[in-house]
């Protein structure tokens, strides 16, 4: 199976990336996590983008706030498909810094943007993409979807007998 890359921008961000870790360990996808900043450690984004896709790993999550310019540093390196996570809902600016940073990529360099503080979707997303050639992962990730749904429905139904 290919492996994810959860990067992020500073230590900072360590809560909302939590969100994407849990998610991909319950769906059983090898996960490296690494501390990765577009502006304070450059060169170290550069060799990790461009070499991802030779070490084996099949989509990259990047996560950071602010001037979040770190998804589309890593999808500058790679042709491997970027998730960015703009990261910020606790923060003065509420995160619309970051996520307009990070959905705005010009064209022919993509990054595909999920909500502010959206790690966990962000991981929904990767499992979505390596699924397309893994059977047992789709399997898993619709068992997870009618989990969800079941919660739902069973909410409804208290909510009526009340
Ligand atoms: C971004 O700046 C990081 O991703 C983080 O969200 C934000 C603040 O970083 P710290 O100053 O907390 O290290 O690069």
């Amino acid at each position: 199976m290919y492996k994810t890359a959860i990067l992020m921008g500073s230590d900072s961000d360590m809560p909302v990336a939590k969100k994407a870790i849990d998610k991909l360990n319950e769906l059983g996808i090898p996960t490296d996590v690494r501390i990765l900043s577009a502006h304070r450690t450059p060169e170290a984004v550069q060799a990790f983008a461009a070499s991802a896709r030779e070490r084996g790993y099949g989509v990259v999550i990047a996560i950071a706030g602010k001037a979040a310019y770190l998804a589309g540093a890593v999808a500058a390196w790679t042709t491997l498909p970027v998730i960015g996570v703009p990261v910020g809902a606790q923060t003065g600016l509420g995160g619309i810094d970051a996520l307009l940073s990070t959905v705005q990529m010009p064209s022919g360099v993509p990054v595909a943007t999920v909500a502010i503080d959206g790690a966990e979707n962000a991981a929904i997303l990767a499992a979505e993409m390596l699924a397309i050639a893994d059977a047992e992962l789709a399997n898993a990730l619709r068992d997870m979807r009618n989990c969800m749904t079941q919660r739902v429905l069973a909410k409804d139904e208290a909510l009526a007998g009340m």
